[in-house]
């Protein structure tokens, strides 16, 4: 089995694979309107978001005309700084409740985002802190769905409930939580099939999937988990606003920041929402999982002078 990653080796992956995201800040350039501007377009370049740019870039600027910017240098801590302080009240990380037998995480999004990439992965680290886990293969959209998580659960030794294709897939999740029940598990993770947060129909699959649960146990699922693609840009907050009415959200796992620049899009979310963000996906294995942290988001994001061009 992999290991999960120890916090310090995933930051050093997460920069390494986030770098095409760096600021570039020529070391030695002035700290003046110019480059202030050079900065507001970088900023929105790597998908922050208007609001959270001009909030970041008055900081900043308050900051200068302190005379607390002497060189690029200085700007580049002091970014990585007010990016922390606004990603920090987001950095909740998932508490698995053991008194909830078991503990449901609905995995939710749009089609492709790594939804059950995120369920296997998560498998990993609960089972990495001692708990016993469960999938449910409530994807029974195509029966590759099922199959693909099948195949996690045989690598990682995690038992999958699953029917055939076509299922009721909140049958299918009753069906998992009831066996999660017998078996003792402490976490049941629910795979969901992608859907277009504009498909009304498919949202509303979503809440069965959550009343049936609620059933069996007032509280679950516990974690309602948005799984984002950070590479989809803005629509990203579209689709937090269509599945937090759906099933509220309770937190965010954004995946592939491995394979865009654009990771600025959590800042955009934090600024807006105010849902925690969980966990981040750096790529396709089964560790390239972190809970998240803001700081060192923030100094990956950001960078280092001696990576600058
Ligand atoms: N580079 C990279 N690829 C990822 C990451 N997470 C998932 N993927 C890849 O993204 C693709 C889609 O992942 P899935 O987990 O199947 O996505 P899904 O949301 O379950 O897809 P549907 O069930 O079809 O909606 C796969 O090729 C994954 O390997 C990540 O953090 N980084
Ligand atoms: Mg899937």
């Amino acid at each position: 089995m992999n290991q999960v990653a120890t916090p310090s080796e995933f930051l050093d992956k997460l920069r390494a694979r986030l770098r095409r995201a760096t600021l570039h800040l020529v070391p030695g350039a002035a700290v003046d309107d110019a480059l202030f501007e050079d900065l507001e377009g970088q900023l929105l370049q790597a998908d922050l978001g208007i609001e959270a740019a001009q909030q970041l870039l008055a900081r900043l600027r308050a900051r200068a005309r302190a005379g607390r910017l002497r060189d690029t240098g200085a700007l580049r801590a002091a970014l990585s700084d007010e990016i922390a302080a606004l990603l920090a009240p987001m950095a909740r990380p998932l508490v698995v409740d053991t008194g909830a037998r078991p503990f449901v995480v609905l995995a939710v999004g749009v089609n492709g985002v790594g939804k059950t990439t995120t369920v296997a992965k998560l498998a990993q680290r609960f089972q990495a802190a001692g708990q016993q886990v469960m999938l449910a293969a409530a994807d029974t959209f195509r029966a590759a769905a099922i199959e693909q998580l099948q195949a996690w659960g045989a690598r990682q030794n995690v038992p999958v409930i699953a029917q055939a294709q076509g299922a009721d897939p909140a049958a299918v999740a009753h069906d998992a939580w009831h066996a999660a029940r017998v078996r003792g598990s402490d976490v049941l993770i629910v795979d969901t099939a992608g859907r277009l947060h504009t498909q009304g129909n498919l949202m509303e699959e979503l809440r069965k999937i959550r009343r049936v649960l609620a059933r069996l146990d007032a509280a679950a699922p516990h974690e309602r988990l948005l799984v984002l693609d950070a590479g989809t840009g803005q629509n990203a907050l579209r689709q937090i606003e269509q599945f937090h009415a759906a099933v509220e959200v309770s937190g965010l796992a954004v995946t592939k920041l491995d394979g865009t620049a654009k990771g600025g899009i959590l800042i955009a979310a934090a600024q807006r929402f105010g849902i925690p963000i969980r966990y981040i996906g750096i790529g396709e294995q089964a560790a390239d999982l972190e809970e998240f942290d803001a700081r060192a988001f923030a100094s990956a994001l950001v960078g280092t002078a001696s990576e600058a061009i």
